[in-house]
């Protein structure tokens, strides 16, 4: 009798982890003093198109997606994004939400001219966001067009 309770009981636990919304991606778990910034352009910076972008990261290391390598993540450069994606799933993969999923750690952007945010957030092996989440402060740039 308590063997079979106990069985069920396991049965429960099991059907909770699995169908508890958001249980599905685990994060990575990122050192307290990482951080990821932007090195280029600066804020408030007026620059011509096309700009190049380079990424910063300390504290932890740049790996490819799919590496699973402790304190390691790739860079994802956020355009124009006011609203931050979820953090507790993979980021998303559009012309706004930029994956440089082969370890890059800059590009070069072709920007309209106008105002522009830039802002990077690591990502895990799965493009998760780690915990605590790496997010750089947001850099603004005015682009110009060429004399
Ligand atoms: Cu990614």
């Amino acid at each position: 009798m308590e063997r079979s309770v106990s069985f069920f009981a396991a049965l429960f636990t099991g059907f909770l982890l699995l169908y508890v919304p958001g249980s599905a991606w685990s994060r990575s778990p990122a050192p307290s003093d990482a951080r990821v910034y932007l090195i280029s352009p600066a804020h408030g910076e007026t620059v011509t198109s096309p700009v190049k972008v380079r990424f910063g990261l300390q504290g932890m290391g740049v790996a490819p997606a799919g590496v699973d390598k402790p304190a390691t993540g790739h860079h994802h450069l956020l355009i124009n994004v006011d609203v931050l994606p979820p953090l507790d799933k993979p980021l998303p993969k559009d012309e706004r939400h930029r994956h440089f999923g082969g370890g890059q750690t800059e590009v070069i952007l072709e920007l309209p001219p106008g105002r522009h945010t830039l802002r990077l957030i690591l990502g895990d092996k799965n493009h998760v966001p780690h915990d605590p989440p790496l997010i750089s402060q947001p850099v603004t740039i005015e682009v110009v067009k060429p004399r």
